[in-house]
């Protein structure tokens, strides 16, 4: 499958963050819990280097936890400050905000000593739809930024202060120029950071389904009642229209309804709660351009 998946407006918005680095504290990087591989863009390195970062496991509510722990465990390894959360929940609030303070609190005490109240800033960064907006308004206690449920609804940068000393940017989704690895490609397509417009939703629910089959082969049986264990991908879709009565006019199977109740059940955490990507996997597509 082909998808076409870095539109223009990507290369503006990289600019566009680029140019405020100056203005910023640090670096919230916000991952989708369920593919933290795959919503990882690898790009970020070289963007910002030398910027203290955060990472945040979101929408872990839909995650398998104990994938979610070793992921936190790698994260460690790896020298990031690590949460994993629901942004949907204000459960975490308290512990996000505690964490961003504690990886500015050594320019915050020697601001401090020469008499200074630093306003902290954090740009909010991560690929689109992992719910950058939503952690803001959270932690605003507000709906300050556009939220919605399909990837590209943020458009442009926006500050938004939460307290006369913290302020957060709200930045839209940014991907990386190749997508050179399938596997990553179609996770990311699964959650819904890609547009589905550009893709073959009938293609992508049946992989789908194949990779559910050996995740969560249970869980998926007892969902779609007419599916079989051993069914090639195309199978596995048909078998969902069989289980929902999806027909056409003359008895055709509606393929394309089927796909969407898929990919809307997956994305909406309704099959299992599960993780797709493993923390040892090798991603192919780190090649990204220079940092201007
Ligand atoms: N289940 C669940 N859904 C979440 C969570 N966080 C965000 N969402 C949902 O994910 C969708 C995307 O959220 P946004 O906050 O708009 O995501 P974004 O990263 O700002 O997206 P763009 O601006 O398009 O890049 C919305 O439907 C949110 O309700 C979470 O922790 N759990
Ligand atoms: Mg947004």
């Amino acid at each position: 499958m082909q998808i076409q998946w870095y539109p223009g407006h990507m290369a503006k918005a990289r600019r566009m963050l680029i140019d405020n680095l100056k203005l910023i504290d640090a670096v919230v990087e916000i991952v989708d819990a369920r593919a933290p591989v795959a919503t990882r863009n690898p790009d970020f390195d070289a963007l910002f280097t030398g910027k203290k970062r955060i990472v945040l496991l979101n929408k872990s509510d839909l995650a398998d936890p104990e994938t979610t722990k070793k992921f936190l465990r790698l994260y460690a390894e790896m020298g990031f400050r690590a949460l994993a959360m629901a942004a949907t929940s204000s459960q975490k609030k308290g512990a996000a905000i505690a964490l961003l303070q504690e990886a500015v609190q050594e320019e915050v005490a020697r601001m401090e000593q020469k008499g200074v109240k630093k306003t902290l800033r954090f740009m909010v960064v991560g690929i689109p739809n992992v719910g950058k907006s939503t952690f803001i308004n959270r932690i605003a206690g507000s709906n300050r930024a556009q939220v919605g449920d399909k990837p590209g609804v943020t458009k442009g940068k926006q500050w938004v202060k939460i307290t006369p000393y913290l302020e957060l940017m709200d930045t839209p989704g940014l991907l990386w120029p190749k997508l050179s690895d399938p596997l990553l490609a179609r996770h990311l397509a699964y959650i819904g950071s890609i547009k589905d417009d550009i893709m073959d939703v009938e293609e992508l629910a049946a992989q789908l389904l194949q990779e559910l089959m050996g995740l969560c082969p249970d869980a998926l049986l007892a969902r779609y009642k007419k599916l079989e264990r051993e069914m090639e991908p195309a199978a596995l879709l048909e078998g969902v229209c069989r289980s929902r009565g999806f027909l056409l006019p003359g008895g055709l199977l509606d393929m394309e309804r089927g796909a969407r109740i898929v990919l809307d059940e997956f994305r909406g955490g309704k099959i299992a709660r599960l993780t797709l990507d493993r923390p040892d996997y090798e991603r192919q597509d780190t090649d990204v351009p220079a940092k201007s």
